[in-house]
């Protein structure tokens, strides 16, 4: 009887360990992605990319170096900046088919944030949240190992599929 007790206390101990104060189930899944300029912009940041729920995800960050206004703003279907104008990023993260649209919108890639928007001192603070993503390498909607790409121009969230947002100002790898 004793051992059973012993035993129990000790899965007692290990339970604490897993709760609130442990690592595996409170802290939330995160990646970032360190955009580099790209098309011979100046473009740069960093976005972090923080598990708010299921298929939820809060983006924030700081992107700089670019012209006022709004600028398009996706996650991009491959986790490769190489190219000098981020062409082999591929096309918007499209997991369910749909065609092009704004980040709210029924109808729309899971890729498709929107439009950052520029300061007079060219600066975009990111703060919202996304939904239809996971901060995860596995699931159909996970971004991990995909890249994230600001554009020149503004998206206008219907031309379908691009947004007709323009060349890739600047790009990173979500890792
Ligand atoms: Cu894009
Ligand atoms: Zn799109």
């Amino acid at each position: 009887m004793k051992s059973v007790i012993a035993a129990a206390a000790l899965i007692g101990i290990a339970a604490g360990c897993a709760g609130p104060a442990g690592q595996s189930e409170s802290a939330p899944a995160t990646a970032t992605a360190n955009l580099e300029p790209r098309s011979g912009s100046q473009a740069s940041g960093k976005i972090t990319f923080t598990q708010a729920g299921a298929d939820i995800v809060r983006v924030s960050g700081e992107v700089r170096g670019l012209s006022k206004g709004p600028k398009g703003f996706h996650i991009h279907e491959k986790g490769d900046c190489s190219d000098p104008k981020a062409m082999s990023a591929g096309g918007h993260f499209n997991p369910t088919q749909h065609k092009h649209g704004g980040p709210y919108d029924p109808q729309r890639h899971a890729g498709d944030l929107g439009n950052l928007n520029f300061n007079d001192q060219g600066i975009a603070k990111v703060d919202f949240i996304a939904f239809g993503i996971s901060v995860s390498k596995d699931k159909a909607d996970g971004i991990i190992g995909r890249a994230v790409v600001v554009h020149l121009d503004v998206d206008d969230l219907k031309t379908d599929p691009t947004g007709n947002a323009g060349g890739r100002a600047a790009c990173g790898v979500i890792r």
